[in-house]
């Protein structure tokens, strides 16, 4: 069986948001007539606490860089997906009825989480689905579909990244990022 998984369509990652990428609900029609088409839907929430490790101001820092944070580099972003918060919802347009399972991800304080797989739960959920392949959706490309994709490889799941339903935050990268994904067994299409 294949599978969608459609990462983080969330408020704080589309225009307007805290973390916005350009063009982020230009994927949400996309991803509405995608889904019809699969017969397991699974979707991820970034969702983390209000002083997560990954917020720059945790540290007094400025976002939009990487520090060095207690021996491991990090991105550091402005305050974003505060579990509960309005800004970690999913986009308002996006057919949720749709969704089999919702996997909520960067929850705990001191840890980022950019994959879907960061938690085993999805593996073996989509094992015991006899999932042997996924198409990953939605945002942002550079970072949480990315790290997803790669991940799902290494699950022993094939992945495919759509490039018509995600959007990067620093677009500049798109070229070498599908060569990175290819290089790391993952389909571009
Ligand atoms: C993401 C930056 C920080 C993503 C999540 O969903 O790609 N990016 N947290
Ligand atoms: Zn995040």
């Amino acid at each position: 069986m294949r599978a969608l998984l459609v990462v983080d369509v969330q408020n704080d990652f589309c225009p307007g948001g805290a973390l916005a990428v350009p063009g982020g609900d230009a994927v949400v029609p996309v991803i509405n007539r995608l889904m019809p088409q699969y017969s397991l839907v699974v979707a991820t929430q970034d969702w983390h606490p209000p002083d997560h490790v990954s917020f720059a101001g945790t540290h007094g820092l400025q976002p939009f860089t990487t520090s060095v944070i207690d021996g491991v580099p990090l991105d550091l972003w402005p305050v974003h997906c505060v579990a509960g918060s309005h800004g970690a919802d999913f986009h308002p347009d996006l057919d949720t009825v749709r969704f089999d399972l919702i996997v909520r991800k960067g929850t705990k304080r001191d840890r980022e989480a950019y994959s879907a797989f960061a938690d085993p739960g999805l593996q073996a959920y989509l094992k015991a689905m006899e999932v042997e392949g996924i198409d990953v959706v939605g945002l942002a490309f550079d970072f949480c579909v990315r790290s997803s994709a790669l991940d799902a490889g290494s699950a022993g799941i094939k992945a495919t990244v759509l490039l018509e339903a995600t959007r990067a935050v620093f677009a500049e990268n798109d070229e070498s990022l599908t060569r990175t994904l290819r290089d790391g067994g993952v389909d571009v299409m």
